[in-house]
């Protein structure tokens, strides 16, 4: 009986381990280098699409959507403009920042 309590006591405790350490601690966010064409831009809700490279290991080669939550960096992406610059891959967000023009080649 005496460990049937200590039991009871222990089952909230480990439920609250496993259910904290499914979402993603605020730190997990990682960056990629994407280098790719600019196709078009949605200055409405800043949105460009780019027809990027491979990215790290994160995404094959596509055109796609990015959120960029920079002015400047959104300025700097026009249509037929080739670029580099750093995606941030969070859970689940990810945005484009530090974007460069890619003069190479
Ligand atoms: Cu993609």
């Amino acid at each position: 009986m005496r460990r049937l309590v200590r039991l009871s006591f222990l089952l909230p405790a480990a439920l609250a381990v496993v259910s904290c350490s499914s979402p993603k601690p605020a730190g997990s966010e990682r960056t990629c280098e994407v280098r790719g064409e600019v196709i078009r831009v949605d200055p409405q809700v800043r949105t460009a699409v780019i027809k990027h490279e491979k990215i790290c290991d994160w995404m094959e080669p596509m055109s796609m959507e990015f959120p960029v939550r920079s002015a400047d960096d959104f300025a700097r992406l026009q249509p037929g403009k080739k670029i580099v610059a750093t995606v941030h891959i969070g859970d689940p967000e990810f945005w484009l920042s530090g974007v460069h023009p890619n003069d190479a080649r």
